[in-house]
């Protein structure tokens, strides 16, 4: 299939759990690829490289700000969906709340149809966090489809940057792809990843 990732719009934002698409609805149907990872590692940043564009997903200087789940539309063909970022302690517990709510809400729904694939958003600084762990785990025990995009690739020298994609091979058994949002590093293959699912 063809998909021209250029084509990308903001068509929804989820703020609450009945705010999130219905499965019984066409739009809420459409395949989804979901972003995962804790709050700045770079989920808003790595979808607007992945559509060309600088700035059409808030990428936020203040993190975990926003508790939004956030569909964009590619193409008409797709929705990458921005999750909310974990694992932001100083969020409040309220909020740290309202972010599982909504999370575990969109993600136990979505996972027996129409989400295709996650990818799952690791520092390529830092490795694998306790919750990226978290993660990696409900989606092997559920079944999901998911990618580990090594991201912010630019950052650290060779030797953390092998250290970290040998952590997360460990971890799930498949190679990260490494990307960076700002030098374009494996946009393409990312893309093709997506593309393969649909
Ligand atoms: N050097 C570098 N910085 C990045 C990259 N991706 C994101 N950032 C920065 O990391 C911060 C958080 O990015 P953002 O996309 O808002 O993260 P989110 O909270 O996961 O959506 C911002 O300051 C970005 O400019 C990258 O590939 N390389
Ligand atoms: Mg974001």
């Amino acid at each position: 299939m063809f998909v021209d990732f250029n084509k990308i719009n903001l068509e929804i934002t989820a703020g609450r759990k009945d705010q999130l698409p219905s499965p019984n609805r066409p739009e809420g149907r459409r395949p989804q690829v979901a972003f995962s990872g804790r709050s700045n590692v770079g989920k808003s940043s790595l979808i607007n490289a992945l559509a060309g564009r600088k700035s059409l997903a808030r990428v936020s200087s203040r993190p975990g700000k926003t508790i939004t789940v956030n569909f964009y539309d590619i193409d008409g063909k797709l929705y990458l969906v921005d999750l909310p970022g974990y694992g932001f302690a100083q969020r409040g517990a309220a909020a740290q709340r309202r972010f599982s709510e909504l999370t575990d809400t969109y993600l136990n729904s979505a996972a027996e149809e129409q989400l295709k694939l996650v990818v799952q958003l690791v520092d390529c600084v830092s490795g694998p966090t306790d919750d990226d762990k978290m993660m990696i785990d409900w989606m092997t025990q559920l079944s999901v489809p998911f990618v580990v995009a090594a991201c912010k690739a630019d950052k650290p020298n060779k030797t953390d940057r092998n250290k970290s994609v040998d952590e997360i091979k460990a971890l799930t058994g498949i190679d990260p792809i490494l990307v960076s949002a700002k030098t374009g590093e494996g946009i393409r293959a990312l893309q093709s990843e997506i593309i393969k699912v649909l």
